[in-house]
């Protein structure tokens, strides 16, 4: 680490930074201006540094220190209350014209944002330590590998960034060599006068989380939850990729990155979308229930992909670690990620047994007796609140993770086979249906829904449209979204080789609200049957969503399910997917004049279709 000054204005000679960019610099020293730390470090995302920023986090009270025989190097965080969430509501897409924005996002007009950020980032770092952390998106050498800034006043961003990116001097060469690299301001926005105390988790109930397309900036003020402070993550590898993804002809998604082998050998890569919390890390990490089966992970969150000069698509996962939901896990539930939490994690929000390891809500069975909760205070299965927040998180690194593939720091990507969205649907979608068509697919992926989950704000339960799961984050106009969707259909011709588009429901519920489906490592099964797809070893039954398997084609000896519930789970109520494809209809209508018509087209197809079965 290279600290460079004790206050902006006393910057010397002797404390050059380490970058030879007039940009890069005077962005720092712009800032420094702007915010009046007491000093500025430049994170060299050296082994010593980190542990150093950990120790002074210790000694401030935002890490707690787990038992090092049951969870080495490994710490508890606990959030301010009102920090535990993305804030969606507070989110910005600050493009120059508010269409480029569009109706799902929120739109502020980027001069009156930059004013009222201005505003707010003076003098917001006094007393704190500026940390610039260049990081790297992908890895070295990968066509679609992108490089950042991000200027923090949090060291918890910084070992956090630390584990979720690659810091440090890689990402400055990669700088220094010229690239195009994204401004990302980060501050927690609680400035600290002389001889105040600090609290445990600073923060402003004022919050910010604001992204300029145009500019490849973001600024996110007030929090330092990690899906608004560790902006590499959603900030960067999602809103401001996805727009530099449409100018240069490549997707940014929220997907998962797996690769499967069958028993025979047989090898597919499939990515998957699915709205936050709803068992994507635990697709990722799956283990098959089925003999003989291998699933290797490569990434659990967001996948980058390109068509390659052969027409082939192409992906890597531009993050290097996990940022995973902690209530759920188990080791019946995710094995895998039980495993790769082990040590060197960071937990944030979940609670603390009496030996000082961790726990939250489904890691085991029986509660244990005593608990401290996440809020801090004693806790007892007889409290009647959970102990650990429903959002609570673990970082850690994907090389931790023993399914972890080999490739999956490869800069050449794997070649994708398959796309699976996929939603928490109590009712009307079926297991899983193949789509007829790469149009067909873009028009599943465009409609898809979900149930709300803990993972932003929002009322619990509630049926939310989540177009390719990306509704929060789709950094410009969702319909333009689509249609580059199927221009990279249009790309994908010259080869002819798409991958196949799926729909997956886990989530269906037959009588008295209980789950068809057991899920988890069962749900190779699902991908058992894709496999058999991408191998024509099967055809598929025709339905107004796509093409279902034939209850012979799934395989599903072994499993406890009742033959009635195989049949129902697998089955369309023509009724229910019209009134689905009507619903669906009031967002291609909010998208407007910006919905491409082989969307509309998709729609009306589905509803005639409906209309033949019935
Ligand atoms: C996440 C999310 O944190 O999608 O990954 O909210
Ligand atoms: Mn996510």
């Amino acid at each position: 680490m290279t600290i460079i000054a004790d206050s902006p204005n006393t910057a010397s000679a002797a404390n050059v930074p380490p970058t030879t960019r007039a940009d890069l610099f005077e962005w720092v020293h712009g800032v420094a201006n702007l915010t009046k730390p007491a000093r500025i470090e430049w994170v060299d995302g050296s082994l010593a540094e980190k542990h150093r920023l950990i120790d002074e986090m210790v000694e401030a009270g935002t890490l707690i220190t787990l038992n090092s025989e049951l969870r080495p190097n490994s710490y508890l965080a606990r959030s301010h209350q009102d920090d535990v969430a993305r804030v969606e509501s507070r989110t910005f897409i600050c493009s120059e014209s508010e269409k480029d924005a569009g109706p799902t996002n929120n739109w502020a007009d980027p001069d009156e944002m930059r004013s009222t950020l201005s505003g707010l980032f003076t003098e917001s770092m006094r007393g704190r330590t500026m940390y610039v952390i260049p990081f790297l998106m992908g890895p070295v050498g990968s066509p679609v590998t992108r490089v950042g800034v991000e200027i923090t006043d949090s060291p918890y961003v910084v070992v956090s960034m630390g584990v979720m990116t690659r810091i440090g001097r890689t990402a400055l060469d990669v700088i220094e060599e010229g690239a195009p690299w994204v401004r990302a301001l980060h501050s927690v926005g609680a400035p600290l006068d002389r001889g105040e105390q600090d609290v445990e988790w600073p923060c402003n109930p004022t919050k910010y989380i604001c992204h300029f397309p145009e500019t490849r900036e973001i600024w996110s003020f007030g929090s330092a939850y990690g899906g608004n402070a560790l902006l590499g993550k959603k900030a960067f590898a999602l809103r401001i990729a996805s727009a530099m993804a449409r100018d240069e002809g490549w997707l940014a998604e929220h997907m998962m990155l797996v690769r499967i082998t069958s028993p025979e050998g047989q090898v597919a890569h499939i990515a998957a979308a699915f709205p936050s919390a709803c068992g994507k890390t635990n697709f990722a990490m799956m283990r098959p229930t089925l003999p003989g089966w291998q699933v290797e992970t490569l990434g659990d969150d967001i996948v980058w992909m390109w068509v390659d000069e052969n027409g082939l698509l192409r992906a890597i996962n531009p993050e290097a670690g996990f940022f995973g939901v902690a209530p759920g896990t188990s080791d019946s539930t995710n094995p895998v990620a039980m495993q790769t939490l082990w040590g060197n994690t960071v937990f944030t929000n979940v609670a603390l047994t009496d030996d000082g390891d961790v726990w939250w809500e489904g890691m085991t069975k029986e509660k244990p007796a005593h608990l401290v909760d996440w809020t801090g205070q004693d806790w007892t299965p007889d409290s009647g609140v959970p102990a650990a927040h429903p959002n609570s998180r673990f970082t850690v690194a994907i090389d931790q993770c023993p399914t972890a593939a080999a490739e999956w720091a490869d800069p050449r990507g794997v070649v994708v086979d398959a796309i699976v969205f996929g939603g928490r649907r109590s009712h009307t979608m079926p297991l899983v249906t193949e789509a007829r068509s790469w149009a067909h697919g873009v028009y599943l992926g465009a409609t898809m829904a979900s149930e709300r989950t803990a993972a932003a704000e929002g009322t619990l339960g509630e049926l939310r449209r989540d177009p390719f799961a990306m509704a929060p984050f789709t950094g410009y106009n969702v319909g333009d979204h689509w249609d580059h969707w199927l221009s990279i259909g249009e790309r994908l011709r010259v080869s002819g080789r798409f991958p196949r588009i799926f729909h997956v429901n886990w989530f269906r519920r037959g009588e008295g609200g209980r789950f068809l489906w057991p899920g988890f490592g069962d749900n190779v099964r699902v991908v058992k049957w894709m496999m058999d797809r991408l191998a024509g070893t099967v055809s598929g039954i025709d339905s107004p969503v796509g093409l279902l398997p034939k209850l012979g084609d799934l395989e599903l000896h072994g499993l406890d399910l009742a033959a009635d519930d195989a049949a129902e789970i697998l089955s369309v109520d023509s009724a229910e997917i019209e009134r689905d494809a009507r619903d669906a209809q009031s967002l291609l209508t909010l998208v407007g004049e910006t919905t491409p018509d082989v969307l509309w087209r998709e729609n009306s197809d589905t509803i005639d279709r409906c209309r033949e079965d019935s």
